[in-house]
C-alpha cells in the first residue's frame, strides 16, 4: 500500500473509533521496546498502559479488561503464549475472550505461529516492528474486539429479553401468578416425580395436592360493581392466597375467577388444613377496594375442591387431567353444600 492509501485508512478510522476510550496494553520486558511501541500508538491518539512482566501484565489485565493487548512471546516469567491462554481461555474472565490479542515475535516460523494461535492469538507482528503495519493491526483488531463486544452485549440483552419472555408466557397478567399454561406444562412434571426417585435415590415426593379454589358468586361483584372492581378482587384473592398457602405451594390462575394450589407433600389432613385456613383468609375478613373515587368492602368468599395423588396409587390421579378432574368433583360438592367451604374427594 503507497502513503497515499495509508493516510486515507487512517483518516477514515479517525471517525469510527473514540480512541482515548479504548484500552490497550502492551506487555514487553523491554522497556525500549515499550516505549517505542507507546511513541508509535500515541500518534493516533490512544492511551497506551503497559507491563514490564506477564504477571504484572495478566493483573492489569484483570483490573482494565483491555480492548487489544499487544504482547511479547519471550518474558522472564511467564511467555507470552502462557499469558495468552489465560486471556482467552479463563472461565473467570470470560468478557476478555473478545480482548484482540497481538502476538510480537522474532520467530517468522509456521511452527511458532500455529502454536500461538492455538493459544487464541488473534495477530502476529514480527520484530522489528514496523509502525505503519503496528498502526494497521491496532486499527484492525480494535474494529473486531469492538464488533465482538457489541455481538456480545446484544446477545445477552437478547438472552434475558427471552427470559423475560419466558416468563410472562407463564405469568398470569392480572394477577401476577402462574397461569394456566405453565400448569399445563409444570402439573404433569411434578406428578413424573410420584413414579420415581432423584438422582441420589431419594424419593421425591410421597404426594401432591391439588386444590381448585372458586369465587363464590363471583358473576354478582361483576353485575353490581363493574368488570373492574371484579378484576381488583381477584388480585385481592390472589394476594391473599400467597400469604395463606405453604412456602412449597404453587399458585395457578386456573382460569376466570378459578384458582389452583398445588402443593407436594401433604397428606389428607394436612391438605384440609392448609385448605381451610386459605379459605378463611379470604372469608374472614372483607377486600378492600380503591378504584378512583369507589372505595368498598366486600365480602368475599371461595369454595375449595381438594385431591391428592398419592405414590404407588392403583388409582389413575397420578396422571393431571384425571388429577383436576377429581378436585373439580370436590369442588362441584363445596358448591353443592352451600359454598364457602372445602371438599376433599
Ligand atoms: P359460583 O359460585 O357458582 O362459582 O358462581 P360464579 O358467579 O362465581 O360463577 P360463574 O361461572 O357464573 O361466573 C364467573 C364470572 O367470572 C363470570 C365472568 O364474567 C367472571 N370473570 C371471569 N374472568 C374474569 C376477569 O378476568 N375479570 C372479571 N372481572 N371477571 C371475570
Ligand atoms: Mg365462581
Ligand atoms: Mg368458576
Amino acid at each position: 500500500m503507497n502513503n497515499e492509501g495509508i493516510k486515507t485508512g487512517v483518516q477514515s478510522l479517525k471517525y469510527d473509533l473514540k480512541r482515548d476510550q479504548l484500552k490497550i496494553l502492551v506487555v514487553d520486558d523491554d522497556p525500549v521496546l515499550i516505549k517505542l511501541t507507546c511513541k508509535h500508538l500515541s500518534i493516533e491518539g490512544y492511551r497506551v498502559e503497559t507491563a514490564t512482566n506477564g504477571e504484572l501484565g495478566w493483573k492489569l489485565i484483570t483490573d482494565i479488561l483491555p480492548d487489544l493487548i499487544i504482547c511479547d512471546w519471550v518474558m522472564p516469567d511467564i511467555s507470552g503464549v502462557t499469558l495468552c491462554q489465560r486471556v482467552k481461555s479463563n472461565p473467570d474472565y470470560p468478557e476478555l475472550r473478545v480482548s484482540y490479542f497481538i502476538m510480537l515475535t522474532a520467530h517468522s516460523e509456521i511452527n511458532y505461529r500455529v502454536l500461538g494461535l492455538d493459544a487464541g492469538a488473534d495477530e502476529f507482528l514480527t520484530k522489528p516492528i514496523n509502525p505503519f503495519e503496528l498502526r494497521a493491526r491496532v486499527r484492525a483488531g480494535l474494529r473486531i474486539s469492538l464488533m465482538a463486544k457489541s455481538l456480545a452485549r446484544a446477545n445477552q440483552k437478547l438472552l434475558a429479553r427471552n427470559e423475560l419472555l419466558a416468563s410472562l408466557s407463564l405469568t398470569d397478567q392480572l394477577t401476577s401468578l402462574l397461569n394456566r399454561r405453565a400448569m399445563d406444562e409444570g402439573l404433569p412434571k411434578l406428578l413424573q416425580s410420584l413414579e420415581s426417585v432423584n438422582i441420589t435415590g431419594q424419593v421425591e415426593h410421597d404426594c401432591i395436592c391439588v386444590m381448585i379454589i372458586d369465587v363464590d358468586f363471583f358473576k354478582c361483584v361483576n353485575d353490581t360493581y363493574g368488570h373492574l372492581v371484579g378484576d381488583e378482587v381477584l388480585k385481592a384473592i390472589a394476594g391473599r392466597l400467597q400469604n395463606s398457602s405453604s412456602p412449597d405451594s404453587l399458585l395457578y390462575r386456573y382460569g376466570g375467577e378459578e384458582f389452583l394450589c398445588i402443593t407436594p407433600d401433604l397428606d389428607s389432613t394436612k391438605a384440609l388444613k392448609l385448605a381451610e385456613s386459605i379459605r378463611q383468609s379470604i372469608a374472614d375478613r372483607p377486600i378492600n377496594v380503591t378504584l378512583n373515587d369507589i372505595y368498598l368492602n366486600l365480602n368475599v368468599t371461595v369454595s375449595i375442591g381438594v385431591a391428592i395423588a398419592f405414590r404407588s396409587s392403583e388409582s389413575n390421579t397420578q396422571d393431571a387431567y384425571h388429577l383436576i378432574k377429581q378436585a373439580d368433583l370436590g369442588l362441584y360438592q363445596a358448591k353443592n353444600s352451600g359454598r364457602n367451604c372445602t371438599c376433599i374427594i
